[in-house]
């Protein structure tokens, strides 16, 4: 049921966000979430209602990993009915990573999970915290219709709303520390808030919310580099119960030729290790058998990843293998959007 001024779950995870600098020591110490609406009074003019939760023991995001993934997907599912929308405060530092699974995880949502975070400590001077939460809450808290505009899993920060999956961190410097390259911001927050209807996703009516929390960390991601050598990359293929593999190309899907690297991945495919490749430029897409140095990939039966992020890639190669996807369709099911995560 949908009440007249929405109300917001606020779930922190940690992550440079939540810190408040110690004036007298310099150091940096965690942010009590519970007093959120004292300390940034400005949050009492948004349209809408906060509610507040924190991680019993914060992080940093660099030790992100599935089993938090779940506890978040858990939050929203045990509050799923009871709020309009969801912002996450989480570390910049692997929130596309976490963006990306939340989005295979959460299917059917039709509710906003906005991720946000910043570059400076809440409690700094010069923080960007405070634009990236207001602004987030509010994107959240958007109704058109009496339903929430957004419906996805997205990431805010520094003037733009993104579609999560959609994005990298790009710099550890600016407060611009995010790009979404292949897809269009859905936000962006000047002196009005400016939402492209167009490309916001539009999830299947009626169906329920499923949260799926099984994720196959039997993967790797290799970087191809002039010079990869032959025994490195047979020993990736021939790590134990290993079963996929995101392989970043170069250009539009382009490798080496050398019969010894093919012969390694055609093994592989032969074990039943799903390869999938994407390219390493942070835009464009994989487009196979465009040069002769993809056709190969291309007729062995490597996946395309076609214009999707390295973060999305592993997240839906995990989550596609902790779902048991059969091999026969895997790469059928790889190559189709499933959250709007590639085109
Ligand atoms: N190391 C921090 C994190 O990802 C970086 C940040 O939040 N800006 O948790």
């Amino acid at each position: 049921m949908t009440r007249l001024r929405p109300n917001i779950l606020l779930i922190y995870t940690g992550g440079t966000i939540g810190m408040v600098k110690d004036f007298e020591t310099g150091a940096l110490k965690a942010f009590d979430f519970n007093n959120l609406l004292e300390r940034i009074p400005e949050l009492k003019q948004l349209d809408c209602d906060i509610d507040t939760m924190s991680f019993k023991d914060p992080i940093d995001s660099s030790n992100m990993n599935p089993k938090y993934w779940v506890d978040i997907a858990e939050v929203i599912e045990n509050n799923y009915d009871a709020f309009d929308g969801f912002v996450v405060l989480h570390g910049s530092d692997t929130m596309s990573y976490t963006a990306s699974a939340l989005s295979f995880m959460l299917e059917n949502l039709d509710k906003p999970v906005v991720l946000t975070g910043s570059q400076l400590p809440i409690g700094d001077l010069r923080t960007d915290a405070k634009e990236n939460l207001i602004t987030s809450i509010h994107v959240a808290s958007l109704q058109r219709y009496n339903k929430p505009v957004i419906r996805e899993v997205t990431l805010y920060f520094e003037y733009k709303l993104y579609r999560g999956n959609r994005t990298t961190k790009l710099s550890a410097e600016h407060f611009e520390a995010f790009v979404s390259m292949n897809y269009p911001e859905l936000v962006t927050s000047g002196v009005h808030l400016k939402v492209n209807y167009d490309y916001l996703f539009k999830p299947k009516r009626r169906k329920p919310l499923a949260v799926h929390k099984t994720f196959d960390t039997n993967v790797a991601i290799v970087k191809l580099f002039p010079g990869i050598s032959q025994l490195f990359l047979e020993n990736v293929f021939h790590i134990p119960e290993l079963k996929g593999v995101v392989l970043e190309t170069y250009g539009a899907g382009n490798c080496t030729t050398e019969t010894w690297f093919l012969q390694v991945l055609k093994e592989a495919i032969a074990k039943g290790i799903h390869i999938v490749n994407i390219t390493q430029c942070v835009g464009g897409s994989v487009l196979m058998g465009q040069y002769e140095t993809s056709e190969k990939l291309k007729r062995m039966g490597i996946i395309s990843g076609k214009d999707i992020t390295t973060e999305a890639a592993i997240c839906k190669l995990m989550y596609l293998l902790g779902q048991k996807v059969s091999p026969k369709v895997f790469k059928t099911i790889y190559e189709t959007a499933l959250r709007g995560e590639l085109t």
